[in-house]
């Protein structure tokens, strides 16, 4: 029996490699979130960068009880299974009327994670529209196994290398995700997706939260993960606090640890070491 979506959602995940919209909070709520986080830029001096973007959830009580939300994690247990860590978060910001784009890309390709069930929570802070670049996807690529990809290191391109799918898209195909606040989408680590520049007039803000199952392995070193369901059997990650105070001391070393560890599975093979490089460095 499921816990929050429908059959007919569990099937479209399945078939399509998405869902949208899914509402797991009230517009307000989502609302003072982005208060809160742009309090937190606020003192810290302007827009989060490098690895203040990564794992957030383990520097923010807020970010922290995000990625534990009951009504999140029963949409992910219907595709996941109930013994669920919570892998990374990624903020994807795009300031108001800026470059910042996504290319067509498969989120598997660099992970080193040893088998593709992979699914991103991507929580709307602000709306998410056609206007402000939503993200897109091509529903059932997922289903194609892992495409080649190449990088780009292209400046604007929020992902960690710039990397595109080597092969034509079919934009005509694309579907995009139109959230509100407090709503998220669901995508597959396989799906085709992407998303073009904010020329809007305000900040297009979503928090991408990766969930697996406790049974996947990282394979191209250690790594370790935040269990927010069921029971762990397999210790393949090694498990991460919750982060009780804002920027704790001992919370931002074991952060900077872990993010510097990420970037080398991340970044392997690039002569990049860090979300902090001015190579990696976007948004
Ligand atoms: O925020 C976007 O536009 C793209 C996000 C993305 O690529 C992801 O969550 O995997």
């Amino acid at each position: 029996m499921p816990k929050l979506l429908s059959e007919a959602q569990i099937a479209q995940y399945q078939e399509q490699g998405y869902l949208a919209p899914i509402r797991i909070m009230d517009e307000g709520e989502a609302v003072a979130m982005r208060a809160n986080l742009e309090a937190v830029e606020a003192r810290t001096g302007g827009p989060l960068r490098g690895d203040l973007r990564h794992k957030s959830h383990l520097l923010f009580p807020f970010l922290a009880d995000l990625v534990r939300h009951p009504r999140l994690l029963d949409a992910i247990e219907d595709v996941l299974g109930p013994d669920l860590l919570c892998w990374t978060s990624n903020f994807f910001i795009k300031e108001a009327v800026s470059p910042s784009f996504v290319s067509w890309h498969q989120d598997s390709t660099y992970w080193g994670l040893s088998a593709p069930e992979v699914a991103t929570a991507w929580v709307a802070l602000t709306p998410s529209t056609i206007e402000n670049g939503a993200m897109a996807v091509i529903p059932g690529s997922h289903k194609i196994d892992q495409i080649a990809h190449r990088d780009t290191f292209d400046r604007h391109n929020l992902l960690t290398r710039g990397q595109e799918v080597a092969v034509e898209v079919d934009e005509g195909e694309a579907v995009p995700l139109i959230l509100k606040p407090g709503e998220m989408s669901l995508h597959h680590v396989r799906l085709v997706h992407g998303s073009a520049p904010n020329p809007s007039a305000d900040r297009r803000i979503g928090f991408a939260i990766r969930y697996i199952p406790t049974h996947i392995r990282q394979l191209e070193g250690e790594d370790s993960g935040t269990l927010v369901r069921g029971t762990d059997h397999f210790h393949h990650f090694a498990h991460e606090p919750h982060p009780h105070s804002e920027m704790a001391p001992e919370m931002l070393a074991l952060h900077r640890r872990i993010a510097e560890r990420s970037a080398q599975i991340l970044y392997r093979g690039t002569g990049v070491a860090s979300f902090n490089d001015p190579q990696a460095v976007r948004g």
